[in-house]
């Protein structure tokens, strides 16, 4: 029976059984390495990196620990200036300040998207740049293309936000009591921007796909990753064959430029709706596989594990989720018996979001908040509410989406060990003076 690949439950199930039996490939990772890490990802439920104690060890921002303190004095390994107002430094990472957004227009502006590196921003050249297509699934041999052939493809442009899988993961500790491992994010792990790139399809057709293609794997060219003495190769993350011909860009322009350093330029994957992660940046080959593909970014990363997920963890993780965030510090100070104009934006990975309540006393009354765009799918929406605080003292903003499937924002999300797809409203603390 042929298998419906966009079942990513079925899809995953037949990838583990074709694994055990030597059928996939590891991709580049010593088996043995990677068997090694299952074995210390059933012990401590993920790469084994529950401990704090083990962050010193690891490169990779993804699995630091939460909320490690060394991270603003790290260099950033950026060629963007990431300013303290714009940013806040974590590891290897920058998260956008929601602040800064206030007043800025749908696009996310360059100077101010997030970065999320799992080693440093490599300096490449377009000129030099090549993209490799390669795999046991093409009619022929691996076929090349040059920046330039790659833009005398046709062009298609689309604004869509990149948010990490782990974007909010703080918040199951500050505000649900939980240990989890990873970048401790607020909510400002997102952008959104016009991205202006070729069709996946368009480039594999060209390079010979055949229907016996089950997995694309896109590679970045930046440093290997070195995580607790295993090195995890380059950053890659298969995509289903189906993904990849639906709607998937390969990038060389964000917001009307060229594609920034630290965005992957000269040019990098865009999976509309899909977590971060599978947006290789600095793409230089994809192999087209006929056999389910393996790496650690499809394996021990980026599923849940933990008590609240299925025994095996769950299916490798695709869709974003459903989340909203003011356009305020955290902690901030604001004056009572004047009137402002509270602002902030929500996004779904699953469809258009149409509606968001407000709440300015910890969830008690909700107001709906007006929308500033028309609602649309692999975007988000700015909106506003004017509040006249009343009473001094501690208080909780809080804001929650619906989207077009019915889905509101729950009140508590469930725990992964990763600190993945939190979707839970953020109570976001403000004291009235
Ligand atoms: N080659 C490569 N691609 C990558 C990464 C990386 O470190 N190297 N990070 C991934 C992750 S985890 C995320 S969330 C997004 C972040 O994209 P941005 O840095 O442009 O915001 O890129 C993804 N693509
Ligand atoms: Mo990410």
């Amino acid at each position: 029976m042929p298998l419906d690949l966009s079942d990513e439950s079925q899809y995953d199930r037949a990838r583990l059984r074709q694994w055990a039996r030597g059928r996939a490939r590891s991709s580049g990772v010593d088996r043995r390495d990677l068997l090694k890490l299952f074995a210390a990802g059933a012990a401590a439920g993920s790469l084994g990196l529950g401990a704090a104690g083990t962050a010193g060890a690891v490169t990779a921002g993804d699995v630091t620990a939460a909320g490690a303190t060394t991270a603003a004095a790290a260099a950033p390994g950026t060629v963007k200036p990431l300013p303290p107002e714009l940013f806040t430094i974590r590891g290897t990472n920058a998260e956008t300040n929601f602040a800064a957004l206030r007043g800025t227009g749908q696009l996310t502006p360059l100077d101010r998207f997030f970065v999320r590196n799992h080693t440093v921003t490599p300096r490449l050249d377009a000129h030099d740049w090549r993209l490799k297509v390669w795999g046991d699934a093409l009619a022929g041999g691996p076929v090349d293309f040059s920046y330039d052939r790659l833009r005398a493809l046709p062009a298609v442009e689309r604004t869509l936000f990149i948010e990490c899988a782990g974007n909010g993961r703080s918040f199951y500790t500050t505000q649900q009591g939980q240990q989890v491992t990873g970048t401790a994010w607020t909510l400002g792990a997102i952008g959104v921007a016009r991205w202006h790139g070729a069709r996946l399809s368009d480039v594999l057709k060209r390079a010979g796909l055949t229907r016996a293609a089950v997995d694309v794997l896109p590679r970045g060219l930046d440093d290997e990753v070195v995580t607790n003495g295993v090195n995890l190769g380059r950053v890659r993350r298969p995509l289903p064959v189906s993904k990849a011909l639906d709607d998937v860009i390969l990038a060389y322009e964000m917001n009307g430029e060229p594609l920034p350093p630290d965005h992957g330029g000269p040019v990098r994957v865009v999976v509309p709706d899909w977590i971060g992660i599978s947006s290789i940046k600095w793409v230089g080959d994809i192999e087209v596989s006929g056999q389910p593909l393996y790496t650690p970014w499809n394996t021990d990363l980026y599923r849940l594990f933990g008590p609240d997920q299925p025994p095996q963890g769950s299916a490798p993780l695709t869709r974003q989720t459903l989340k909203s965030a003011f356009e305020l510090e955290h902690g901030a100070t604001v004056p009572a018996h004047r009137t402002r104009l509270l602002t902030g934006r929500s996004w779904s990975g699953a469809a258009p979001v149409h509606r968001v309540e407000v709440s300015t006393d910890g969830g008690h009354r909700w107001q709906r908040a007006r929308l500033h765009d028309a609602p649309r799918r692999g975007s988000w929406v700015r909106w506003s509410l004017p509040w006249t605080p009343r009473a001094t003292g501690p208080t909780a903003l809080l804001a929650r989406a619906t989207d077009a499937t019915g889905r509101t924002q729950p009140a508590t999300t469930a725990h992964n060990t990763q600190g993945y797809l939190f979707d839970a409203v953020v109570h976001h603390q403000v004291t009235v003076v």
